[in-house]
């Protein structure tokens, strides 16, 4: 089991989130130091309180999404090797680009076929469920893994809380596009706002996770700060980043990446070894870090807890 001790330094979101409060500091150890040595100074250069890697205070690692014989990546690994098109298509540009991205004030608002729609402020989001560290693997259809200590609460916590109505199939969620901020917008690649979706049932599997931080710290801007979506069983590309509305409807969300690709991206997007995207194999995969290949696991080797969801649907076709 992992134990990582997050009480160390416990700074709360709420102390530290504005930008104006970061430049406050600053001004204030500029004066306090007077010229020289500021630029060594912590935070000067972003504007987020992600950016500086926060760390998160009152975590409890959850031993029941532990893995016990794969090493964590690096914190490193994550941060640099990224894909936010927002912020550029290329691995290396959202770390540079996303640095800036203002994440406070912040609401998501969960809307749609719900009793009690809701617009809440990230701040409030943090409050909503415990905050559980869990390890998951990640891994993106580009034939890439990770395994990443993820920081948040099953996604179901919130749903429940908008009171979802009979007709209530799936869950849409629309990210940030701020042309403003997200240089990646310029271009066509994709149909923006990244937007993604889950059924129903897939968006209450506990699994599925509304994620703040990782590492023990709030995400980094390039990682989807400050909020996320992480659903281990399926492809990196259904995690959608800095996520500003969740809706809730009766048809199957028309996403970003079907939209672009519907030869290669499917809604369900499961990890699925025999099912070969046209352009990766995904009978295996490299993890980063690691020098040889190893086997991709049927539904990322979470078959246990999922595989039961799909019983009877052809996978080959819902893919
Ligand atoms: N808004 C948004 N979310 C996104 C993406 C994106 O381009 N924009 N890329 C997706 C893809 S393809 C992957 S593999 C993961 C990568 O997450 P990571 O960079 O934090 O590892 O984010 C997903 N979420
Ligand atoms: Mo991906």
């Amino acid at each position: 089991m992992l134990i990582r001790s997050s009480s160390a330094n416990p700074i709360l979101p709420s102390e530290i989130t504005s930008c104006e409060l970061f430049a406050a500091r600053r001004d204030w150890l500029k004066s306090a130091l007077a010229v020289g040595g500021v630029a060594a100074l912590p935070g000067l250069a972003a504007c987020s309180a992600e950016a500086q890697g926060v760390k998160l205070a009152g975590v409890k690692a959850n031993p029941l999404y532990a893995i016990a014989d794969e090493k964590l990546n690096k914190a490193e690994e994550f941060k640099s090797y990224c894909n936010f098109y927002e912020f550029g298509t290329d691995k290396a540009d959202p770390p540079v680009m996303a640095k800036s991205l203002k994440t406070r004030p912040w609401t998501i608002a969960v809307e749609g076929e719900v009793l009690k729609p809701q617009v809440l402020d990230i701040d409030a989001l943090y409050k909503l469920a415990p905050l559980e560290e869990r390890v998951y693997r990640f891994r993106c259809v580009e034939a890439w893994s990770m395994v990443i200590p993820w920081v948040g609460f099953s996604l179901s916590e919130l749903i429940k809380k908008v009171e979802p109505k009979g007709n209530a199939k799936y869950i849409e969620f629309v990210t940030l596009a701020d042309k403003a901020q997200m240089p990646g917008l310029r271009s066509s690649v994709l149909d923006w706002p990244y937007v993604e979706g889950l059924r129903m049932d897939e968006a209450m599997h506990p699994l599925t996770m509304l994620t703040l931080g990782a590492f023990g710290e709030m995400l980094a801007p390039q990682n989807g700060a400050p909020v996320r979506m992480v659903i281990p069983w399926k492809y990196g590309f259904k995690s959608g980043k800095s996520i500003v509305k969740i809706r809730v409807v009766e048809k199957e969300p028309k996403t970003a990446w079907v939209k672009a690709g519907p030869g290669e991206y499917g809604f369900y997007s499961n990890v699925n070894p025999t099912v070969d995207h046209p352009r990766w194999s995904q009978g295996s995969e490299r993890r980063i870090g690691e020098f040889s290949k190893r086997k991709t696991l049927m539904f990322n080797g979470y078959a246990d807890q999922v595989a039961s969801m799909y019983a009877g649907m052809d996978l080959r076709k819902f893919i």
